[in-house]
């Protein structure tokens, strides 16, 4: 496995902050916990190229929300806040050699996390940072790829799909009671639900039996522990501050 990852900003406090959280309240602390974050997927296994941060852009350590990775091919988003359209470029270059890359139209705009590879499907929610051509492209994207997708409207409280869910086991999802109901998933799909109060937990980002979470969410970590996976608990207080997660601070692909 390989990741792209970008550090933090010194503009950082500015980073946008709508949903989880009201804005980042310690640049040194949000360092201590991306240099963790970096670590963890190093000891994991995964091979991890990181990209400078850039003070223009508050937000660039979250650079899952510009590709979207099927196979060997990565879709390249506009994101869906004008803020965060000139992120872009540097994630886009640090893929390039190592994937084929697909640029949407200029009138489509997506953010990755709003995306989910949920084994040959691949979910995806209609946000306020995703639109119908957006969905489009991607449709156009992971068929052509072998693969189906699936529309879930994600919560007006919630920014992103993946926000509120992730799949901690093949074939499994886990996603916050009150948040979404099952017939938002696909027919034969197993969900793990967590309570609503822990929503921020659904967002896992998982290596095989090896799960990383973030810290300070007993029900979910108690849920998961019984299902015999090993859990690498993350400090991610600083990234909920700006409404951002596990999956968000990286790119992963074969
Ligand atoms: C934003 O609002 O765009 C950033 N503050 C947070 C982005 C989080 N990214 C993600 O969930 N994939």
């Amino acid at each position: 496995m390989r990741a792209i990852v970008r550090g933090i900003p010194s503009s950082y406090a500015k980073g946008l902050a709508e949903y989880f959280g009201t804005g980042p309240t310690d640049i040194e602390e949000a360092r201590s916990q991306h240099k963790s974050y970096v670590a963890k997927l190093r000891e994991l296994g995964v091979t991890v190229k990181e990209i400078e941060p850039h003070d223009s852009y508050p937000d660039c350590c979250f650079v899952e929300d510009h590709a979207v990775v099927a196979g060997d091919s990565a879709l390249i988003t506009n994101a869906g806040h004008d803020s965060r359209l000139g992120e872009k470029a540097a994630v886009q270059g640090a893929l390039e050699g190592d994937l084929n890359l697909v640029l949407m139209e200029p009138e489509a705009r997506m953010d990755g996390g709003d995306v989910l590879q949920f084994g040959n499907r691949f979910l995806v929610g209609n946000s306020t940072r995703t639109n119908k051509a957006g969905i489009q492209c991607l449709k156009d994207f992971v068929e052509a790829r072998g693969f189906t997708m699936h529309v879930i409207q994600v919560p007006s409280n919630s920014l992103h799909l993946i926000s509120i869910c992730t799949s901690p086991i093949h074939g499994v999802l886990l996603a916050p009671e009150g948040w979404f109901t099952q017939s938002d998933f696909p027919s034969d799909t197993e969900v793990l639900w967590i309570p609503g109060e822990e929503a921020y937990a659904a967002n896992v980002l998982p290596f095989g039996k090896d799960v990383m979470v973030a810290a300070g969410y007993p029900h979910t970590s108690r849920l998961l522990e019984d299902k015999d996976l090993t859990l690498h608990s993350m400090e991610m207080s600083q990234f909920r501050a700006a409404d951002g997660s596990l999956t968000c601070l990286s790119v992963l692909y074969q």
